[in-house]
């Protein structure tokens, strides 16, 4: 085995992950840290200047809230959140996200992100939650002040490139984390009083519309792996929501976001025949109600309209992108010179919000010719994803703040710190923490910092590292480094370093894990169907993939990574897999269906579907947790209008 160094670093408060909630956490720990002589350690696996979800920038920030306007209230918020994920939804998480976001979003435009402004001066907004942004540098700009808070003033360091795997415990606390550079023979253990989960959600969990040497495109960056969800898991924590993956409706083949041209070109998304699925579909909303009333409707609903056209032979579907323009420019039809410069303006602003966030769909739209004004775009529901950020809600289940609580919540809901699992220690923000989604890029920020300002809090009311027995450190770094050994013995026992009897490479074990979940849990070629059958059969698939996980082998570091990312993977599947079948309902047709249970049943499961992994019986549980409201007078059913 190659020799590895162990670095071993000691902290108080240990930030995982260098995304959107992370930067967040830094600012705000940096704050409070250095109030009280504590030291922030931040531990990405990339470099946080272009690392998660924001790495190529956004378009637009899909939470402001406008409290100082009078605009929207929090509780308008939180109706519009409920009522997306068709009901299901911890009000007082996404409450104490949406009273904290406009915050969050002056911040940035104070350390230089470019919001776009009307001529009075106010922001523009895409819809009533989202505002126009030139994003390209949005992560840059938000990495910057984070390093900032962290480094110059003296309170933390960052390690980039070190690829945590797992949670490093002691009993039923979490101490720390265990990884490993991708650069350099190094293992990695952090001791923390402390730990904050941020490492986003995952992708390539389902086989991916693409294929050949498009693979690696997806909608959500290749490089979130389900490290939040295996690490929660690992550690015993209770999760939420882990059937809630979310299917994001894309320009076809290269991703690019939708929001801007339903929202702020107003375009329709029409059939082969010129149907608009939003209108003749319209009778099939009623068989969802109360959600299928609601407005916006919710975004599975308006996923499944649109799929149930493309299963009745009426594909493809296409964003009318030069009706939209048209119909916006002839507003100045009269004024042949305004004409021309409105069309200019459209145009630019219809490449700049694909070059601000998905440059592959600019340069797929160059290289196919497409020019919007001319020519509509196909669109189509992208493969599965886990974001608890956005329409999804998957995460881990984590107590919320005091004082949003109701004599009702609080003993289901609250459980000391905000943000904090059901591990001692172990808190979680952005995509890893769960039943909160549409937080978005400010949301997840503001909840880094919202976690990490409560986790400040625990370190001064427990401010001791664990001591962690030198034995379980060991263990730990033989299971890890364990396909470098396994490849080094058996490199020679085939000629193809691919396909070997001893070991199987992680990018074989990704295919194989797709294909399960393509084919049996609802994936793209399944057309998002399954049932309690497929779902068994997944389950079985699964438990023999787990079985070689035990023998990956990886011929260098890049590839060790790729092993432990499937294995996170794979750990994410499970939770999904065992929560579907769990919830004995469709309740977000336009996510999955479960063919075997078409109906939605309120009775019995308007409740969150949880899950844990015990780690030490090795045995997984399944649980109902009420849904409760914090607006007494808010109760759903009064609320919703259409
Ligand atoms: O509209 C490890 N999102 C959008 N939000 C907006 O506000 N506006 C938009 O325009 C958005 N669009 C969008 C969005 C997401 C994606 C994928 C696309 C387009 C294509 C949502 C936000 O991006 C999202 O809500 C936040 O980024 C979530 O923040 P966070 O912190 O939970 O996740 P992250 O930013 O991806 O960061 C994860 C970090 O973890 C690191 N990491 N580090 C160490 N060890 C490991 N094992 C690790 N695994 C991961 C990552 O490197 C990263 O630093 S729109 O089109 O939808
Ligand atoms: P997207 O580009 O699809 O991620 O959308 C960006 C934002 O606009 C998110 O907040 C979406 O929920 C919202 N959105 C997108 N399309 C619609 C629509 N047709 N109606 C209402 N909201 C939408």
């Amino acid at each position: 085995m190659p020799n590895f160094e162990n670095v071993v670093v000691e902290t108080d408060l240990l930030i995982l992950g260098g995304g959107m909630a992370a930067c967040g956490a830094a600012v705000e720990a940096a704050h409070w840290a250095k109030q009280h002589g504590l030291k922030v350690t931040l531990v990405d696996k990339a470099a946080v200047d272009r690392s998660g979800a924001v790495a190529m920038g956004l378009s637009a920030i899909n939470l402001y809230v406008g409290l100082k306007d009078g605009a929207n209230s929090v509780k308008d918020y939180v109706d519009y959140v409920r009522n997306d994920l068709m009901g299901v939804t911890r009000e007082d998480l996404v409450a104490n996200v949406a009273r904290h976001v406009d915050s969050t979003v002056h911040l940035f435009e104070k350390w230089g992100l470019p919001i776009w402004k009307d001529e009075k001066g106010n922001y523009v907004h895409e819809g009533r939650w989202q505002l126009m942004i030139n994003g390209e540098s949005y992560k840059v700009v938000v990495a910057e002040a984070a390093k900032n808070a962290l480094l110059a003033n003296g309170v933390g360091e960052i390690f980039e490139r070190i690829f945590i795997v797992g949670p490093l415990m002691e009993g039923d606390r979490c101490a720390g984390a265990v990884g490993f550079s991708v650069r350099e023979n190094k293992f990695y253990v952090f001791k923390a009083k402390a730990t904050l989960v941020t490492m986003g959600g995952a992708v390539h969990v389902f086989k991916p519309r693409s294929t050949g040497e498009g693979m690696g495109r997806a909608w959500y960056p290749p490089w979130n792996a389900g490290s939040s969800a295996y690490f929660t898991l690992k550690a015993g924590a209770e999760m939420t929501c882990q059937e809630v993956r979310f299917i994001p409706v894309r320009f076809k083949d290269a991703y690019g976001p939708v929001g801007a041209w339903f929202l702020l070109f107003k375009s329709r998304a029409t059939n082969a025949l010129g149907g608009d699925y939003m209108v003749e579909r319209k009778p099939e909303l009623e068989k969802w109600v109360p959600y299928g009333r609601v407005k916006p409707i919710p975004a599975n609903l308006r996923n499944y309209l649109g799929m149930l056209d493309v299963m009745d032979g009426k594909g493809p579907i296409s964003m009318r992108t030069e009706e939209a323009i048209q119909k916006i420019a002839n507003q100045y039809r009269d004024d042949p010179k305004a004409h021309k410069k409105k069309m200019k303006e459209l145009e630019s602003e219809a490449w700049e919000d694909f070059l601000d966030m998905t440059i592959s769909q600019a340069i797929l739209w160059a290289g196919t010719n497409v020019q919007p004004e001319e020519k509509s775009s196909e669109i189509a529901p992208a493969e599965p994803y886990f974001i608890g950020s956005h329409s999804g809600a998957s995460g881990a289940w984590v107590s919320g703040e005091e004082d949003l609580q109701t004599d009702e919540t609080r003993s289901e809901y609250f459980w000391g710190y905000a943000n904090m699992s059901t591990v001692q220690g172990l808190f979680c923000a952005g995509d890893a923490s769960g039943a909160s989604s549409h937080k978005f890029s400010s949301g997840s920020h503001v909840e880094g910092r919202i976690a990490a300002k409560a986790a400040i809090r625990f370190i001064l009311e427990h401010n001791s590292l664990a001591k962690v027995d030198p034995t379980t450190i060991d263990n730990l770094k033989a299971e890890i480094l364990k396909p470098l050994d396994l490849y080094e013995q058996h490199q020679n026992a085939s000629t193809d370093p691919e396909i070997n009897p001893h070991y199987i490479k992680p990018r074989m074990f990704m295919f194989r894990l797709q294909k399960i979940m393509d084919e049996y849990a609802g994936g793209v070629t399944s057309q998002f169907i399954t049932n309690e059958a497929q779902l068994k059969r997944a389950l079985e698939l699964l438990g023999l993939l787990r079985e070689d996980a035990l023998n990956l082998g990886a011929s260098n570091l890049h590839e060790l990574m790729r092993c432990w990312e499937n294995v996170h993977r794979l750990w994410q599947a499970e939770a999904h897999v065992r929560t579907m079948l769990f919830r004995d309902e469709t309740r977000w047709p336009g996510y999955y269906f479960r063919s075997d249970r078409p109906t939605m049943d309120e009775e019995k499961w308007h409740v969150f579907a949880n899950c844990r992994y015990d780690p030490a019986t090795q045995e997984w549980q399944m649980v109902k947790r009420p849904i409760l409201h914090i607006f007494p007078q808010a109760k759903e059913h009064e609320l919703l209008g259409g």
